[in-house]
């Protein structure tokens, strides 16, 4: 029987920041090993680099308890949990380099019957057609002297720690004992069932998931255009579609962001292009939004008129403060370049480059319209009375179809949302029918 006792977890972002931490809080002896040195200080310190509810807390609790500490060094471990980025270039091609080199970083301190998990979510045939290659230049044998894994995290941002505990896990082994082994560390600290699989089967499913989901927006999105050009809500028509036992249609919106969904169906794009005609329309459809949500902002007012637009939020999504890939930024800069004032607000979003963020009273001052873009609870709050005061003109697009449309209409706003069959006249029926 292997014990494992110490584990060393590569990378210490959204997900190999709270990994460690509960693993240390679980009693393993835990190092964190990052590339950025402010990264290591802040966790040494106890405190967090990212926004996640309750991480702070628990990132505190496992460094004072003296089982987590972080490096820059990759020290000799019994099991290595590889939690870099993936992202995608330019081209839209996976950027392993940070998997790589985290190989690269344990292939010279493997020990026989370590056991190498791979968590970052990759393109199916990374952990064999990449990983192992390297680890094996240790000269030790896969699945006999040391163990290859690949578990994908599937934790949704905003409230990771709740799902790293609570949801199921898909395991997949190099061999079943490196699927066992996996399973037998990962229990210690999740609740949820574990499912074992082998490797590649383990790396498509996680990249299956999220292209579920970024295929399912694309058709809500689609269908918000379609909904325009019939002159009918998409919103009610998908409300009404769900009340059928066997449809479960998510929402039209104006993008799919974040680091997840946007990025990895290309994964399955690059591995088999002629086969992937539907994800990549997907994802080409969901790349389309914010430029249909600029085409239906202009053609709410005159031709040519430069607006003052006080947008709602910048993050991907609502309730978080992560704005990497969001759409709601992509908008506001096609908003900028048709030569329109942009003011955006956002309470989550703590560190950003472009635009500068200002407050709700600064934004809707002399605002021709406001625009929402993220679904954050506070904008629930917003007194529509109040604001519209402060406006030149009363109305709101918003385009995830969440704030009160009847408490906006009674103070007099001209209320749109995404895909409402406002943009064109109801079709009259073709004559044939
Ligand atoms: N969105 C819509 N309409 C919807 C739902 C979402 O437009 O009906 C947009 C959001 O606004 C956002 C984007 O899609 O811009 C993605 O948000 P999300 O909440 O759907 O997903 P992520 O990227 O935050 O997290 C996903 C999750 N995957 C699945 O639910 C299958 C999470 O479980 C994964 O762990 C995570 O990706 C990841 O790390 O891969």
């Amino acid at each position: 029987m292997i014990k494992f006792e110490h584990i060393c977890v590569l990378g210490l972002g959204y997900i190999g920041l709270p990994t460690a931490s509960l693993f240390a809080t679980n009693g393993f002896r835990v190092t964190g090993v990052d590339t950025n040195p402010r990264v290591v200080e802040t966790v040494n310190r106890g405190e967090v680099h990212i926004e996640e509810p309750g991480l702070n807390t628990l990132v505190h609790a496992a460094t004072q308890s003296g089982r987590l500490v972080a490096t820059s060094e990759v020290p000799e471990a019994d099991v290595y949990i590889i939690a870099v980025p993936t992202p995608i270039a330019a081209d839209k091609r996976p950027d392993l380099s940070a998997v790589e080199a985290a190989a690269r970083a344990i292939a010279p301190r493997l020990r026989p019957h370590n056991l190498v998990i791979l968590e970052s979510t990759s393109p199916p045939g990374t952990s064999v057609g990449l990983v192992w290659p390297i680890l094996a230049q240790s000269g030790l044998e896969p699945g006999k002297t040391v163990h290859l894994a690949h578990c994908p995290e599937r934790v949704l941002p905003g409230q990771i720690l709740f799902e790293l505990l609570e949801n199921s896990r898909v395991v997949g082994g190099f061999s079943r004992r490196c699927g066992e082994l996996a399973r037998g560390l990962y229990a210690s600290i999740v609740g949820g069932a574990i499912h074992v699989t082998d490797v590649t089967t383990a790396e498509m499913v996680k990249v299956t998931e999220n292209t579920f989901r970024d295929v399912n927006i694309a058709l809500a999105n689609e269908l918000a255009l379609v909904a325009e050009r019939v002159g009918v809500d998409v919103w009610e028509v998908i409300r009404l579609a769900n009340l059928h036992p066997r449809v479960n249609l998510l929402s039209p919106g104006p993008g799919v962001g974040g680091h997840c969904i946007s990025v990895d169906p290309w994964f399955l794009v690059d591995q088999a292009p002629a086969e992937s005609r539907l994800i990549t329309t997907a994802r080409r459809v969901n790349d389309a939004m914010p430029a249909f949500v600029e085409a239906k902002l202009a053609r709410l007012f005159p031709a040519g008129q430069s607006l003052h637009i006080a947008v709602l939020g910048a993050a991907y999504k609502g309730n978080v403060g992560d704005h990497r890939e969001s759409p709601a930024l992509e908008v506001v800069r096609r908003l900028e370049e048709a030569g329109h004032t942009v003011a955006v607000c956002d309470p989550h979003v703590t560190k950003l480059d472009y635009p500068p963020l200002v407050s709700v009273e600064e934004a809707f001052t002399g605002a021709d319209c406001v625009l929402l873009l993220t679904p954050h609870n506070e904008f629930r709050g917003l007194d529509p009375d109040w604001l519209g005061d402060l406006m030149r003109h009363r109305v709101l697009l918003d385009t995830r179809a969440f704030l009160d449309r009847k408490a906006w209409q009674a103070a007099d706003f001209q209320v749109m949302t995404l895909g409402d069959g406002t943009a064109r006249p109801r079709r009259v029926l073709p004559r044939a029918c």
